[in-house]
């Protein structure tokens, strides 16, 4: 092939890829009530527009477990729930960082390479047991502190966001 229709070629692929996410997918919808709204710079969606989850959609992705003492417990607990690295694979995340929304408008920007660096959890159970809202529920983005020292300070503990409700990927 000539030089210049291979730069054509490649080209053309690239704008094509622009213009629709090559990996654009479509996400079961939730079945019950959804806990957790994602939207922002996401490629799959359950209604073209963000991502919503329920619980089961949430228990359904693979989990993680963290034991570790916090600034919130008694000693060590074990928090259990979706790793925070499967929920944005799952919704096809492409850009940096999260502003992550709690129900009493807390928010904070948590840098998605926090997820590949540590297990984050986004805790739906502690000690086996289901977080009510009373109990910060029912989603507590909890790090391994114990195991990685270096996240026990007031940097992470901000980020440990509880009553999570919405997520906006920027
Ligand atoms: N939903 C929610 N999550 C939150 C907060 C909050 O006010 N609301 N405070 C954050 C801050 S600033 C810190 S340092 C830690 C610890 O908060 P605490 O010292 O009030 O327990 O939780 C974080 N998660
Ligand atoms: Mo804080």
């Amino acid at each position: 092939m000539e030089k210049r229709n291979v730069v054509i070629g490649i080209l053309s692929v690239f704008l094509a890829g622009m213009a629709y996410p090559l990996h654009a997918e479509r996400l079961a919808k939730p079945t019950t009530r959804p806990i957790l709204t994602i939207t922002g710079k996401i490629t799959h969606t359950t209604d073209g527009e963000r991502a919503l989850f329920d619980m089961d959609m949430l228990k359904a992705l693979p989990q993680g477990e963290i034991r570790t003492s916090t600034p919130w417990y008694e000693g060590p607990v074990v928090f259990s729930g979706p790793l925070a690295s499967a929920l944005f694979e799952k919704v096809g995340a492409t850009g940096k960082s999260i502003l992550a929304i709690a129900l009493n408008d807390y928010s904070v920007r948590i840098p998605l390479d926090d997820f590949k660096k540590y297990p984050v959890v986004f805790a739906t159970e502690v000690n086996g047991k289901r977080l009510s809202i009373r109990e910060k529920g029912p989603i507590f983005v909890i790090y391994p502190f114990d195991e990685s020292p270096e996240t026990k300070n007031e940097t992470y503990f901000q980020r440990c966001i509880w009553q999570l409700t919405s997520i906006d990927v920027q």
